[in-house]
């Protein structure tokens, strides 16, 4: 059998924005490329709608996409209601989409519209002449319950070609260390195919002799993540037969260029230089739709210069007929990065606390207009015995 797999279409992400139509044109796009494939289902990994209670807005442009998917359901795929579905789709239910157990999801709402079949903990057996396939899925957990969710649940492949579906998190591709999250070595063992959703990037990993760890990456581009720029947005399609596995990149996708920008003891003005700089090299670049451009920001100021003094505001007005421009601004003030190191001192040496305010409040007096004579010492020993109208006097006094 050929199957189209799909993850995290994030239907309706920026509505209300000039990018809102974005998830229902490239899904569109993808669902006309499938046409050609003569697939005889599709599989999604959660994540359908962006938002887990989405507009009626949304829902129409959702609908509206599903209504117009020309794929013959010629397996005679149906629905936990025992109803034949309009598209031969099997699905899960992402984070996204999730609303706790007495509440109905998008997704679910999808089901009972006949558009697709829900399995959680569950699975479902297409048979197409002599061939059987069977698709687990576990909807999205919190990640702490997914190991033991998986466990109890202990999904056990079943004569034929078996693929297991899932919306999780895995250590292997982030970057933070996280005990709870699942690794690709918590798997179960024996599937062919084990599609997960939930991150945002392609990826084709097999995991021994049998299973390939897949993830077909979101439809539309979401983060400003250097790993989601640098892949295509797209799907799979798998052969069961041949056990032959093809990323499709969808056609027309809005471009996405990413810029890591690390400035060392920089000012604003020559912050805001670099980054003309870059999008000016950009700008020579022509894309059919105005290209998506996420610059993330990184370094230090010199020390007397402000964050508030870089506006990036006037950088996306500058170059908005060329792109829509976010940024991610890591850049640090000295000030800022100072008081944070002084912190950390107090937390490492307690004892000292009175010495390290005191050479807070001397720095920071000395950066006001204050008289040269002015007495810091003890105008600082009536505050700290709490003396406020003895300091207000002191003040008035030295007027
Ligand atoms: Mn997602």
């Amino acid at each position: 059998m050929k199957i189209a797999i799909f993850s995290d279409w994030h239907l309706g992400l920026n509505f209300g924005t000039d990018l809102e139509m974005d998830s229902f044109v490239q899904l569109s796009e993808a669902f006309m490329q499938i046409k050609e494939e003569n697939v005889d289902f599709i599989i999604t990994c959660g994540d359908l709608f962006d938002k887990t209670m989405p507009t009626h807005e949304v829902y129409y442009e959702a609908i509206s996409v599903l209504n117009n998917v020309d794929i013959e359901n010629k397996i005679n795929l149906k629905s936990r209601q025992e109803r034949k579905l309009k598209i031969p789709m099997i699905g899960i239910i992402g984070n996204h989409e999730f609303r706790g157990k007495d509440f109905k999801s998008t997704v679910e709402l999808l089901e009972v519209m006949n558009f697709l079949r829900v399995v959680h903990a569950d699975s479902v057996t297409i048979e197409k002449e002599e061939e059987k396939v069977n698709v687990f899925g576990l909807s999205g957990v919190p990640d702490r319950f997914a190991k033991d969710i998986l466990d109890k649940w202990n999904p056990t492949p079943k004569e034929g070609y078996n693929i297991l579906l899932l919306h999780q998190s895995f250590k292997e591709y982030l970057p933070f260390e996280s005990e709870e999250m699942l690794s690709l070595s918590n798997l179960p063992k024996g599937f062919d195919i084990i599609a997960n959703g939930h991150l945002h990037w392609k990826v084709i990993e097999p995991l021994d002799e049998k299973t390939r760890f897949i993830m077909s990456g979101s439809t539309v581009s979401t983060q400003n993540k250097k790993i989601e720029s640098d892949t295509e947005k797209g799907f799979f399609i798998l052969d069961t037969k041949t056990n032959n596995l093809d990323f499709h990149a969808i056609k027309n996708t809005r471009k996405v260029f990413y810029k890591d920008l690390d400035l060392k003891l920089t000012t604003p003005e020559k912050t805001i230089e670099i980054i003309t700089l870059e999008i000016e090299k950009l700008i020579e670049k022509k894309e059919d739709k105005k290209p998506l451009l996420r610059i993330r920001l990184k370094g230090e100021l010199l020390k007397g210069y402000f964050l508030k003094s870089i506006n990036l505001k006037e950088i996306e007005d500058k170059y908005k007929d060329y792109f829509y421009i976010s940024f991610s601004n890591k850049i640090q003030e000295q000030k800022l990065k100072e008081s944070v190191e002084k912190l950390k001192s107090i937390e490492q040496n307690k004892g000292n606390l009175f010495e390290i305010s005191k050479s807070i409040f001397f720095e920071q007096i000395s950066q006001t207009n204050i008289s040269k004579d002015f007495d810091y010492q003890r105008f600082f020993d009536i505050l700290y015995n709490g003396d406020l109208s003895k300091a207000k006097e002191f003040i008035l006094d030295k007027k």
